[in-house]
């Protein structure tokens, strides 16, 4: 049985992490990423140049309420498939 103490607490952990992920991304400030930052950001971790129509695609599968843009819970579970594969790499 997993100490739910220890569970809750690399949870904020992580979630602290994505926090800060998503304000490097999200350049103007205003919680939501839109397909320009993205591909700022999209540069800034992989250096490879997306064009900004490719970045709108991608957003559009993220964006859960139909807003155009990411915003935060959205980006969580964005990125729910890499912290679930983090999870595994720590317990293996
Ligand atoms: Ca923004």
């Amino acid at each position: 049985m997993e100490d739910p103490q220890a569970q809750k607490v690399s949870e904020t952990v992580t979630r602290a992490r994505l926090k800060e992920l998503f304000t490097r991304c999200d350049t103007s400030g205003d919680g939501r990423i839109d397909a320009t930052e993205f591909k700022v950001a999209y540069r800034l971790f992989s250096s490879d140049d997306l064009p900004l129509n490719d970045c709108a695609e991608i957003i559009r599968g993220f964006d859960a309420n139909g807003s155009g843009t990411i915003e935060f819970e959205e980006f969580c579970e964005a990125l729910a498939p890499f912290r679930a594969s983090e999870k595994r790499a720590k317990t293996s």
